[in-house]
């Protein structure tokens, strides 16, 4: 039998502050727009009080970034830049426990995701974007940094988008100001401590905490040179609309709808596995996740009843309980968004299902759930849910599964699940989507692109494709 080893996952482990101010040159300041709470989604329990950045703050932060970024940053060599980023690396390992700790509390995920998926990965990031800072001069791309990057980051996964911002900007030579999203800004905070243990200078990372309001301050910045955004398509296309007509740069990563395919073929076993990792991991909470399910008419049933059987093995419950599969719906806006999808689904006739499992009293939950007999024409077939939710659909050919894949505003990944190398080949130059994974699902690494097509936005982050985002003139 297998035992996990002695749960690192206490929350004593991390040391709550009762207020957190703005990190801003170096130093934590109190902010000038008042404070907001952050709270627990699984308790619902107050974590601590923030700081709200307003315009002043942004600016403050705008300025340090634009000092560090001309007197230090970007005149440093790239060897000594490294060494910064391999040392912050270095240091989110050794805080591994308490930023995952951290992580699951104030976002809902499962304490096995944060410390197993999460953590490792943004460690990686720092790494592997840390080997690249002495190399620019060689890659070909040119070395010139693009100057201050103003990067705004979602709830989902609060630590690895940082990490996938802010690694390739430090190790270009740019400077930052990073915006966490409302719901989730400790580990941000916690990351800026890092920055000070790492003995970073000054104003080369900064962090405004606040809401939409903030994140408009520092897009509106006249002496920001580069956003990079996260977020959902509406507030991506609202800031490419706002940027237009000035030199900015924009990347935008926005949101998803894509396609699982399993054909007839396909060792089902391991195809269910890749579909409960594809739309359950992190509670659906993720742009790529595989939120339709098209599955080849002759073995639709058998693939059907393994997933229910799969997904009644699911357990639902406290993020810090190291044997939870699911955790909290991260606030109750997004509880109140996938109930509402939801109840569209069953209203437009699809049928609804869920493995049986006791939701707690307080927090945001929602159970691991299936709509089967989906069309095309449904909106949970269109629109993106966000959370444990998938839509079932059935296709008889090949081609036909491309055309029901494609056939979505969006394009962000896919997966395809079959035996045959030739038709992964097909596939994955047919689906228009920036990522295709074969016989696996949501795999991240840092060497990787990884970006959309269509409404999931533009710009490539990760690997080296993501440097060009952060070097001037430095496109591939
Ligand atoms: O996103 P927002 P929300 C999708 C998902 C979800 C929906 C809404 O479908 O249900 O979006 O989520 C900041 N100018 N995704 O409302 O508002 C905000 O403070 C500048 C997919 O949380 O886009 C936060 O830091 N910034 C997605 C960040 O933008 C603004 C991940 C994202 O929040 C702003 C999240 C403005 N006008 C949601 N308004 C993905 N691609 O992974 C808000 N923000």
């Amino acid at each position: 039998t297998f035992e996990y080893a002695p749960a690192p996952e206490s929350r004593s482990i991390v040391d709550l502050k009762p207020s957190y101010g703005l990190f801003v040159d170096g130093e934590f300041v109190d902010g000038h727009g008042g404070a907001f709470k952050t709270i627990s989604p699984a308790t619902e329990e107050v974590l601590a009080e923030v700081a709200e950045a307003d315009e002043s703050d942004v600016d403050d932060a705008v300025k340090a970034a634009r000092r560090a970024y001309d007197r230090v940053w970007s005149r440093m060599p790239g060897r000594e830049r490294a060494k910064y980023l391999y040392r912050i690396a270095r240091i989110i390992q050794e805080r591994s426990r308490e930023l995952a700790v951290l992580e699951s509390l104030d976002n809902g995920k499962p304490i096995r995701e944060s410390r197993d998926v999460d953590v490792p990965i943004v460690a990686a990031h720092f790494f592997y974007y840390a080997g690249w800072a002495d190399k620019l001069e060689y890659s070909g791309y040119g070395s010139t940094p693009i100057g201050v990057a103003g990067q705004i980051i979602p709830w989902n996964f609060p630590l690895l988008m940082l990490a996938w911002k802010i690694a390739p900007a430090l190790a270009c030579g740019n400077t930052v100001v990073l915006k966490p999203a409302e719901t989730t800004p400790l580990t941000a905070l916690l990351f800026a401590e890092i920055c000070q243990q790492a003995d970073l200078p000054p104003g080369v990372v900064n962090i405004v905490t606040g809401a939409g309001a903030t994140g408009q301050a520092i897009v509106g910045h006249d002496d920001v040179d580069k956003i990079a955004f996260t977020g959902s398509t509406e507030v991506g296309k609202a800031i490419a609309r706002a940027v237009a007509g000035t030199p900015k740069k924009v990347t935008l990563e926005l949101g998803g709808k894509a396609a699982n395919i399993v054909f007839d073929d396909a060792p089902l076993d391991q195809a269910v596995e890749g579909i409960v990792n594809g739309i359950f991991f992190n509670q659906g909470h993720v742009c790529c996740a595989g939120s339709r399910l098209l599955v080849q008419e002759s073995v639709a049933d058998e693939l059907l009843e393994k997933l229910k059987r799969r997904m009644g093995t699911l357990r639902l419950g406290d993020p810090l309980d190291k044997n939870t599969d699911v955790g909290a719906i991260n606030s109750a806006e997004q509880l109140a968004r996938i109930r509402e999808l939801s109840q569209v689904g069953e209203d437009e006739g699809a049928g609804r299902w869920s493995a049986p499992c006791d939701l707690p009293d307080r927090g945001f939950w929602f159970p691991p759930t299936i709509f089967t007999g989906v069309t095309q024409a449904h909106r949970i077939a269109r629109e993106e849910i966000f959370g444990p939710v998938l839509s079932v659909l059935t296709f008889r050919t090949p081609s036909e599964a491309v055309e029901k894949a494609n056939n979505t505003p969006y394009g962000l990944s896919a997966g395809v699940w079959t035996e045959k190398g030739s038709r992964i080949l097909h596939l994955a130059g047919a689906l228009r989507a920036g990522v295709v994974w074969a016989n696996t699902f949501n795999k991240f690494d840092p060497t990787s692109p990884f970006g959309g097509y269509k409404e999931s936005g533009q710009g490539r982050e990760g690997g080296r494709h993501g440097l060009s985002a952060y070097l001037k003139g430095g496109d591939l």
